[in-house]
């Protein structure tokens, strides 16, 4: 696994350009922090190339070490600090914190790094702490190594420079009374993600559930705190099961800001389809395409109650790209994904 990230890009700052001090929220008495990671800059290829999908690997230095992370949000803008979405063509198709030192405890069959933090395009805002109301973080320690894997995406005609913000909130300190939050990683590809996460558009259906099958055994006990769920454009609702019964439904919703709605009558929109110039023609017969919203949250639930080893967790996906436009243009849909990230407050030993 390591393999693929070697890059030359330098092991102890990555990508990573620039941090700001932000305004902590939660838990001033332990000293709280918040800081603002900037991870780039990332050149996005044009529409028409390679889908108009970025692929990036990159080491980041943790946030923070011997530190708990109480809350994390993911978001992307362009190099001059200007809000990049979908209303300007850019997509966070998205972008997860591996963390080399610790292990992915849903795949047993492999070393797969654990997924610590993630989001998509929805930029869900992750309170691991509850917005201060629970002794609960991600616990960072010096045998941590992060590494980032990212997906941007582009409609723009030339490539764009993307930069990853990561807005962390921590507390400098472990303190003892504070429960670590163990990251589980429920993919619709299995546990494994023997696919990247990411499951081809059935062939000629329209609407369809993507699913974890086999469920995963647990091999933790503890109590669920939060539940966070990804999926793309064409999603309706993903499921989170614990012994075959829903635990959470994340709601899907769809160009809630302007920001997550494609402008319509997009010159450009629909590149990377089968690469036949001889379709141009067909696009200027002065069919004027409707926005399009774009997936814009999927709601989060907390305090989702016991997990013990041995129950069966999984995750579900309905899709319908009929009514919610899909990622892709003609004649190449982009894959979807099922994900739901769960942050496990174990049992002490
Ligand atoms: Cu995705």
């Amino acid at each position: 696994m390591l393999k693929q990230f070697v890059t030359d890009i330098s092991p102890t700052t990555g990508c990573l350009i620039k941090t700001e001090i932000l305004q902590p929220r939660f838990f001033p008495d332990l000293k709280s922090q918040r800081i603002l990671t900037k991870y780039g800059p990332l050149s996005v290829p044009p529409s028409g190339s390679s889908h108009a999908m970025g692929h990036f690997n990159f080491p980041a230095p943790a946030p923070c070490t011997g530190c708990v992370v109480t809350q994390y949000t993911f978001n992307i803008e362009y190099a001059d600090g200007s809000y990049a979405n979908a209303n300007t063509g850019t997509y966070l198709h998205h972008a997860v914190f591996l963390n080399l030192g610790r292990q992915m405890p849903t795949c047993s069959a492999t070393d797969q790094p654990e997924f610590t933090f993630a989001s998509g395009n929805e930029r869900t805002v992750v309170s691991l702490s509850l917005n201060g109301t629970r002794k609960a973080g991600y616990s960072i320690q010096k045998t941590d190594i992060f590494y980032v894997t990212a997906e941007l995406m582009s409609d723009a005609a030339a490539a764009r420079d993307v930069i990853i913000t990561v807005d962390w909130e921590f507390i400098p300190s472990v303190p003892s009374d504070f429960q670590h939050l163990k990251p589980l990683w429920l993919s619709a590809d299995g546990p494994c993600l023997s696919l990247g996460g990411e499951i081809p558009v059935p062939a000629n259906q329209t609407a369809f559930t993507v699913a974890m099958d086999p469920a995963w055994k647990s091999t933790v006990a503890g109590e669920v705190v939060v539940a966070q769920a990804h999926a793309h454009d064409g999603a309706e609702e993903v499921r989170t099961l614990r012994n075959g019964k829903v635990a959470c439904t994340h709601k899907v919703r769809y160009g809630e800001k302007p920001g997550y709605v494609t402008p319509g009558d997009h010159s450009d929109h629909g590149g990377g389809g089968e690469g036949g110039g001889h379709h141009h023609g067909r696009r200027s017969l002065g069919r004027r395409d409707a926005d399009i919203p774009r997936v814009s949250s999927l709601s989060t639930c907390t305090n989702l109650g016991r997990m013990e080893v041995g129950d069966l967790w999984s995750v579900q996906a309905d899709y319908n790209i009929v009514k919610h436009k899909p990622m892709g243009g003609e004649g190449h849909l982009e894959p979807v994904m099922g994900i739901s990230l769960l942050y496990v407050a174990e049992d002490p030993k």
